[in-house]
């Protein structure tokens, strides 16, 4: 008799490798893990279905702590092998991951055009307002007065930008703000812009306790779930007029097309080496 083997559904473990994260104890970045793998969990993607793409630094190790599969690309060009991968493996559901400096510093270009691409796909960055790995230098998200750098003792005497507002304004279809300390919440948020079709961008607020030691702070005023958003760009842009930066939840969505070029013909890999040649 022929028998039905069911399988069992997969859970969070699951989808995270045995290597152990060499983050600080107390790294935001342990809850993002967390949340992505809990994201995938609840979405039962298949770990031969999908794939993690970073660049480099603390919160680009992530990749190897998943079991699905990983690309760990070189310093800001997480999007560009992210959009790569998507677009020439259009059935994997792709997610790219990283930080402030690399995703807005040496990546801001890159995010700028994935905002405006819409290739579907999701980009989690795990926001510690330094430059963790590197030994906290001030990234795009500092705030001009912070004094803890040796390269900038007095402060950057730059504005900080902010992430949603540039994502809203670059064309991002889903654009949301989580905490890494509310894993569960920044979970549903990530499953959320994973189900979204286009470019999902959700910033997680992931406290470097090395280098921003007062970003444990953090857990005392951010406002969980506060961020009214929805599917109108007006009311998006009026909400980000006052915005602190520490409400979250999704703060737009629509739709549109979705950058999904087709291949015109199957390369294989000798025609792709044959392009490289001098
Ligand atoms: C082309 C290049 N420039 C600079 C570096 C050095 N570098 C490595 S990680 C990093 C910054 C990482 O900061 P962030 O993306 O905010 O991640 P965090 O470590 O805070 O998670 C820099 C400047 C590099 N690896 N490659
Ligand atoms: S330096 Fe900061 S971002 Fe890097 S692992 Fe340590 S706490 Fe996390």
């Amino acid at each position: 008799m022929d028998q039905v083997l069911q399988q069992k559904p997969l859970t969070f473990k699951d989808y995270k490798s045995d290597y152990k994260p060499v983050w600080c104890p107390g790294c935001g970045d342990f809850s993002v893990l967390a949340a992505i793998t809990k994201a995938l969990a609840e979405l039962q993607i298949p770990r031969e279905d999908c794939a993690v793409v970073s660049g480099i630094g603390c919160s680009s190790r992530i990749p190897a702590y998943t079991s699905v599969y990983g690309i760990h690309a070189i310093h800001g060009r997480a999007l560009a092998a992210a959009t790569g991968l998507k677009v020439a493996r259009p059935e994997l559901t792709v997610i790219a991951t990283g930080g402030d400096g690399d995703g807005f510093s040496i990546g801001g270009n890159h995010f700028l055009h994935a905002c405006r691409r819409n290739v579907d796909m999701t980009y989690v960055v795990m926001d510690n307002e330094v430059y963790g790995m590197t030994k906290g230098q001030a990234s795009p998200t500092t705030a001009s007065d912070w004094e803890g750098s040796k390269l900038t003792p007095h402060g950057t005497g730059v504005s900080p930008f902010n992430p949603l507002s540039i994502a809203l304004s670059a064309g991002a279809s889903f654009v949301a703000r989580g905490f890494a300390g509310d894993p569960n919440g920044s979970a549903k948020l990530i499953a959320q812009a994973m189900q979204h079709k286009g470019f999902s961008f959700v910033q997680i607020l992931s406290p470097c306790v090395t280098f921003r030691p007062e970003q444990t702070e953090w857990k005392k005023i951010v406002r969980k779930g506060e961020i009214e958003g929805g599917h109108s760009l007006a009311q998006a842009m009026s909400f980000l007029a006052t915005d602190d930066g520490f409400a979250t939840g999704i703060l737009y969505e629509t739709q549109r097309p979705v950058y999904a070029p087709e291949m015109s013909e199957k390369q294989g890999l000798a025609d792709i080496e044959a392009s490289f040649e001098l």
